[in-house]
């Protein structure tokens, strides 16, 4: 897992150079969009049980059939499952945004996630259905381009 400044280092470091004005400039951004990554994060975490309840009741009022015996979310043990996947999808954007990279959501959530979704016939379409309404809640709060940039991406590495 890294950040933006720990992102940077490690390649100025692998390559054994001093920071260049380039990798400056870049932490300097960083640190100018810091108050704004912490408020969204403060927002989200502070709002997240209503989240995670709207972008449920959103997905399964659009997609009724996921609770039907044939469908995915039925019995309490595999609902229960989705909406913990939810919880995670929701805290582990709110690491993302706050560290301004990605690589922790791609260590820790999307590596090999589809193929455990196919193995186990989670269906893809309606989870980026719940990860679109996590979303909208998540906007409805705060709107900022950083929620956009974190759950398109796992949106991306989830197709
Ligand atoms: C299951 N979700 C799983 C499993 C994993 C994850 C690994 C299989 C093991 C288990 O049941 O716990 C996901 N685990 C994760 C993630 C992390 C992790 C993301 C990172 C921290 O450690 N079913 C639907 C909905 C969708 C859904 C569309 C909710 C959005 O119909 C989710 N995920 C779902 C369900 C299961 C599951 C129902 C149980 C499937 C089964 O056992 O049959």
């Amino acid at each position: 897992m890294q950040d933006q400044i720990s992102k940077i280092i490690r390649r100025y470091d692998f390559a054994g150079q001093y920071l260049d004005t380039k990798a400056i400039n870049k932490v300097a951004s960083y640190f100018q969009n810091a108050m704004e990554r912490l408020q969204v994060v403060q927002v989200l975490q502070q709002d997240a049980v209503d989240i995670i309840k709207e972008a449920s009741n959103a997905l399964f009022t659009s997609q009724p059939e996921l609770l039907r015996p044939s469908g995915n979310a039925y019995t309490t043990r595999r609902y229960a499952a989705c909406l913990r996947d939810l919880e995670y999808y929701l805290r582990y954007a709110i690491y993302a945004i706050l560290a301004g990279d990605m690589s922790i959501l791609n260590e820790r959530v999307l590596t090999g996630l589809a193929d455990t979704y196919n193995s186990l016939g989670v269906p893809i379409g309606p989870t980026i259905i719940g990860i679109n309404q996590l979303k909208e809640a998540a906007k409805k709060r705060i709107n900022s381009p950083y929620i956009d940039e974190v759950f398109d991406h796992m949106i991306k590495n989830l197709c």
